[in-house]
């Protein structure tokens, strides 16, 4: 099932729903219903159904207090529902090597780890071979631990510097960082104040450039903050409305339980933040089209060096178009003219030396913007000869997303600045 070379932005479109499947006797959820493996198999398919990109199936509790399984008791549950879903989109939650391996070989095409590849040294060579999708999770001690008296200085920075740590870690082991996303680990080892500012302050943990993953669905945090201290699970209205605000600082796949209700409270979400020029589908309607420029080598004289303002060196720009349905009508007249976009790219690029990789993408996201028929634009520009500082660098790259109006309106400039450390793979 693994979607060959596929980077992750591409295989999940933004936002994404996951269903949660704990095929568990103690989840702090859903314990005990998806136990047996036909149930955790009718689930999982109502939840595909239901519009789930992928269903994460688990077999063993990371609630807080929980204890460690046995791997022959997390083979025991997972293997038979595994076996029952092969051929759908399944992301298997474990962090041992064997469960994800076994997984993997059942059709499972993600690896969500609730360690970060600290739990079982053995399991980031099992990604790194199968290609798999990763998911790396903050997390603060172990579930038996993590919620005696959790502390931090800046819960923010904490967990996004042990979070590039993590992702530095994975991609040095051999997995591809384009196939790698993020999570905070909302519950895993933090109060309720230290969830609350993950969650308001997730746009900086978008700036670590991968996509992020959030894990809100019925927590205890939401039935806290509705008013119940003891409270060990929220409801699945106040689940909806903590996906959407994830959804709006930044957040890409939301796990959930209640696939349905998710799925049409962040289409809802994903309209109302691409307005105004969304338009509701109606029947028969597509909702839109996103056209793709990718690799477009333009060389120019951007940088911080004298060098790099002397001489030009290759910079790749990816562009993704949001267009309308108008384009549909396979007339050129109704669609974006590529050509007219790459000459402008390189007039931009022309027009004046960029300091930063941030400035130049927003300068070119801005222009395609103004001067298009797009409803949204999202601009990358590489450096693939980036070596500042002596670095090794695969690339430097940052990323700019704009809509029409969004510079009038004074919308603040959204720039994912990316720059991870790495002596081996091809820039994609
Ligand atoms: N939360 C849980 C389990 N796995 N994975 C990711 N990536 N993010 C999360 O927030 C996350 C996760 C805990 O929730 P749940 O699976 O519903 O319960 P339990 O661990 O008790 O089975």
């Amino acid at each position: 099932m693994i979607a060959a070379g596929v980077p992750i932005e591409e295989r999940f479109s933004r936002p994404s729903v996951m269903g949660i499947v704990n095929v568990t006797p103690d989840s702090f959820s859903d314990g005990g219903v998806n136990l047996d493996p036909g149930d955790a198999v009718s689930t999982a398919r109502r939840m595909l159904e239901e519009g789930a990109a992928i269903v994460d199936v688990g077999g063993e509790s990371t609630r807080p207090g929980a204890t460690a399984v046995s791997l022959g008791e997390e083979l025991r549950r997972v293997i038979p529902a595994l076996e029952g879903l092969a051929g759908l989109p399944v992301s298997i939650d474990t962090s041992k090597a064997d469960v994800a391996r076994r997984a993997l070989e059942l059709g499972a095409e993600l690896v969500n780890d609730v360690t970060a590849l600290r739990g079982d040294p053995a399991l980031a060579d099992v990604v790194a071979e199968s290609g798999a999708y990763l998911c790396l999770v903050h997390m603060r001690g172990t579930p038996r631990t993590m919620q005696t008296d959790p502390r931090y200085e800046d819960v923010v920075s904490e967990v996004a510097a042990f979070l590039e740590e993590r992702l530095r870690f994975a991609v040095s082991a051999g997995v591809r960082e384009e196939r790698i996303c993020l999570d905070p680990g909302i519950g895993f080892g933090k109060s309720v104040r230290h969830n609350l500012e993950l969650l308001h302050r997730l746009g900086e943990l978008a700036t670590l450039g991968r996509p992020l993953l959030v894990g809100l669905s019925r927590k205890s945090v939401l039935g806290r903050v509705a008013g119940d201290p003891g409270a060990r699970t929220g409801t699945a209205a106040a689940s909806l409305g903590a996906a959407v605000s994830a959804f709006e600082r930044g957040a890409w796949i939301l796990r959930v339980h209640d696939v349905r209700g998710h799925v049409e409270a962040l289409e809802v979400a994903r309209a109302v933040a691409t307005a105004p020029h969304a338009r509701a589908a109606g029947p028969g309607e597509s909702s839109g089209v996103t056209v793709e420029l990718r690799g477009l080598e333009i060389p120019g004289r951007h940088g911080l060096e004298q060098h790099e303002r002397e001489r030009e060196q290759p910079f790749l720009y990816d562009l993704w178009l949001q267009v309308s349905d108008a384009a549909l009508s396979d007339r050129i007249e109704d669609a974006v003219d590529y050509r007219a976009v790459a000459e402008r790219v390189r007039a931009v690029s022309a027009g004046h030396q960029y300091s930063l990789l941030e400035a130049l993408a927003a300068a070119v996201a801005d222009a395609v913007a103004a001067e298009f028929p797009v409803d949204r634009v999202r601009v990358r520009v590489r450096k693939p000869r980036a070596r500042p500082a002596g670095l090794t660098l695969e690339y430097s790259a940052a990323t700019v997303e704009r809509a029409p109006g969004d510079w009038e309106r004074g919308s603040i400039p959204h720039a994912l600045v990316r720059s991870v450390q790495t002596d081996h793979g091809q820039s994609p």
